[in-house]
């Protein structure tokens, strides 16, 4: 718990350098004033926090100023904790697996996201998180569209020894997930992570080539898939929303994934997507190698923004 804690702390660092240089010190000083609220109420702003939740922080801290002109920095930054612990209450994503080598029934993982996001770094990462935690896993190459795809996953297979299903490019992704469903069957694997081909939540065609695949797992299992999670990168802030509504309303998503919160200076976007469409978050990407993975947490993800 404590190596997680610091090793989440040093990877939002940058995060916290934005904010910290933002507001000058703001959590530093002795007494706040106007001017400090301004420059905090801006950075905030800046790290896509979203307007509901940049005025719940500041009006909770306004709140305590008026009653106390003398409110240090410091007292400040509690409040501004206590907030957003408070909204991300429930956001931790929860997987339940029988234990190992007790079978269990098998759950299909879909990952779905915006090209470039970091699904497929992601299946891959995750993937070897959970066979580390004795889970038997098998991924499918279900990005059928760009034809490096097979073979970045091939790579990572491989490197990590995992058991990977996939096909020709251009094949049908759906097929291919048909496929992998009946490998992991047969093999009494207990996850199977589906990458699928990037698309934006704007074009058609590869939308509804998501709602066929889901349609030909459910010929196998009604329930599949049981996981539907948006990778979003977190560079790309308030933007992440707007994509996270549009798969949710299309797809029905479970969960939400951030990746490269290592480089990231508007991670506020996870309070904006939390606190709008109460999506948990499972886990955080934290740079391009296979443990650079963490499971979501509050706590030092609220430490390392108000540290
Ligand atoms: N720094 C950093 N880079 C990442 C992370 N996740 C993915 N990437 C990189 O982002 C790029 C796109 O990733 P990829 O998995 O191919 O995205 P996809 O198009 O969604 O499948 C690759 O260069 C990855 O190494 C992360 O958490 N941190
Ligand atoms: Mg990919």
């Amino acid at each position: 718990m404590f190596n997680l804690f610091n090793q989440f702390k040093k990877a939002l660092v940058k995060t916290t350098t934005k904010l910290w240089r933002g507001v000058e010190g703001f959590f530093g000083i002795q007494h706040i004033d106007e001017a400090a609220l301004e420059t905090l109420e801006e950075a905030l702003y800046g790290a896509d926090f979203g307007q509901e939740t940049v005025e719940a922080v500041l009006g909770q801290i306004r709140e305590a100023y008026r009653k106390n002109k003398e409110l240090q920095g410091q007292e400040a930054a509690a409040i501004g904790k206590k907030v957003l612990t408070d909204l991300l209450a429930g956001s931790q994503g929860q997987l339940h697996f029988a234990p190992p080598g007790g079978g269990g029934p098998l759950q299909v993982l879909c990952l779905m996201g915006i090209n470039g996001a970091g699904k497929t770094t992601t299946a891959a990462k995750l993937a070897h998180f959970f066979k580390q935690q004795g889970v038997s896993v098998l991924i499918g190459a279900c990005d059928t569209f760009r034809a490096a795809a097979n073979e970045q996953l091939q790579v990572w297979a491989q490197r990590l020894d995992i058991p990977l299903v996939s096909s020709q490019p251009g094949a049908d992704a759906a097929a291919v997930a048909y496929e992998a469903y009946q490998q992991a069957k047969a093999r009494g694997a207990q996850l199977l992570i589906l990458d699928t081909a990037g698309r934006l939540h704007t074009k058609e065609p590869l939308m509804r080539e998501l709602q066929k695949l889901k349609k030909v797992l459910q010929k196998h299992d009604p329930q599949a898939p049981q996981h539907a999670w948006l990778v979003v990168d977190a560079h790309l802030g308030s933007n992440s929303l707007t994509q996270a509504r549009a798969f949710h309303e299309l797809f029905g998503l479970t969960g939400i994934i951030a990746t490269k919160l290592d480089g990231s200076s508007r991670a506020g976007a996870l309070v904006a997507i939390y606190r709008e469409l109460k999506l948990p978050l499972y886990f955080v990407g934290l740079g391009e190698g296979p443990d650079d993975l963490q499971t979501f947490e509050v706590r030092p993800y609220v430490e390392a923004l108000f540290g």
